[in-house]
């Protein structure tokens, strides 16, 4: 085959193909459980990654029409709605390792996701990152659209010959149009590092309010003891300098290692639904899950209901992936006719969506079992549910 033949097969096949997936309907798949649907496909792959971002189209300078920028998953988004459209801000991966941001659309928030036509310039800091991840989209009532993520930087401590150690810590920008964003200084706070900081979008006794995630080191957590709460006099120098444990991480629960909180909450008049990550150990290794509790409206920081165990963990071809056995939520959207759409990734490696409602979500976390920790504890609860089943059932 000749060169130019080559170099117009590719195109259009590649072109074909991209038409093909990003134009893809999206079924729901019935749901056993009836607190959400899952969906068919996942909405976002690096498949959908633009075909400008990869190769370089010019016929002289690639006329195999080879990729020159390999880009390895799409995960971990922030979502909100902006201009009547469903809004991702996808943590996008390179073959080289390095994380960015980047929008996609879609006009329905189950398909047809669709990039930008560039990735966010993300502005540095005087300290520069070497790796920015998860950000989470926080529509403030200051006028601003927040993105607090984490930002990852060499230990400067490490010592020689020491390639791994490494200092987490909570990036914050805002903007107004989702395409030009200020930098503003990295959150300070009491721990040495930081991940899964969420701003909540209102002021909490006049002061700025995050949600935080206190760790003594970058993979473990250490002494920090879960999800935590502290309130900043200003978001342009923002510090906190007191963290109190909302949920904590437990003994021999599906957050017994770890846990994080995704997206910022939800507000309903029972109050805000909260949606986070509980990470367990196993002999695979550690496992992710997703699971919810509700804080209360005034004091955002005091847990007033939590269901059992996990809400979503990794099905089928979820469970595989990069880091297997995972599933992360950074994002969901709350419609106006009350549709939630959860956004969460797999196995750190492709985006999905499931659909749920306010009124659903309400109904599971303030009428599903707590965990009460102990497996006889367990039973009780199972017997007590048959006992009432046995009741109406006569
Ligand atoms: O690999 C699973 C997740 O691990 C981290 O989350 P956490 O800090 O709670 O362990 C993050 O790096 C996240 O991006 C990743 O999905």
């Amino acid at each position: 085959m000749e060169k130019n033949e080559i170099f117009t097969d590719r195109l259009e096949k590649l072109q074909n193909d991209q038409d093909v997936l990003l134009n893809k309907k999206n079924e729901a798949l019935f749901s056993a459980n009836g607190i959400y649907n899952r969906y068919q496909n996942p909405i976002l792959t690096r498949e959908h990654i633009p075909l400008s971002w990869r190769f370089d189209l010019n016929q002289k300078t690639n006329p195999f029409l080879m990729e020159r920028i390999g880009f390895n998953a799409t995960f971990n988004a922030g979502a909100m709605k902006f201009n009547d459209k469903y809004i991702l801000a996808v943590r996008v991966e390179g073959n080289d390792r390095k994380s960015f941001f980047a929008i996609a659309e879609s006009p329905n928030g189950i398909d047809n996701f669709k990039f930008w036509d560039r990735p966010i310039n993300l502005p540095q800091t005087n300290n520069p990152d070497t790796n920015v991840y998860d950000m989470r989209l926080t529509q403030h009532d200051d006028g601003w659209i927040y993105g607090v993520f984490c930002t990852e930087r060499k230990d400067p401590d490490a010592t020689e010959g020491d390639t791994l150690m490494a200092i987490a810590a909570a990036g914050i920008a805002r903007t107004k149009d989702l395409i030009n964003w200020e930098r503003l200084p990295d959150l300070i706070s009491t721990t040495g590092q930081q991940r899964n900081v969420v701003l909540f979008p209102h002021k909490v006794q006049g002061k700025y309010a995050f949600y935080t995630r206190p760790q003594d080191g970058f993979i473990d957590t250490g002494k920090g003891g879960g999800i935590g709460f502290g309130l900043s006099e200003t978001i342009e120098n923002s510090e906190v300098k007191e963290e109190i444990i909302v949920d904590a991480k437990t003994y021999h629960t599906i957050y017994e290692v770890k846990n994080g909180l995704g997206p910022a909450p939800i507000r309903t008049k029972h109050g805000w639904l909260q949606l986070a990550h509980g990470v367990r150990n196993t002999a695979a290794g550690l496992r992710y899950t997703l699971y919810m509790f509700m804080t209360n409206l005034e004091k955002p920081w005091i847990v007033t209901h939590k269901p059992h165990g996990y809400l979503i963990a990794p099905l089928k071809g979820e469970r595989v992936g990069d880091v297997s056995n995972v599933v992360f939520s950074n994002g969901w959207i709350a419609d106006d006719d009350g549709t939630v759409y959860i956004y969460y990734a797999s196995s750190d490696t492709r985006m999905h969506v499931a659909k749920s409602t306010i009124d659903q979500l309400v109904d599971y976390c303030m009428n599903s079992p707590q965990d009460k920790l102990a497996s006889h504890f367990s039973i009780k609860t199972i017997n007590d549910l048959i006992d009432s089943n046995n009741l109406i059932n006569g």
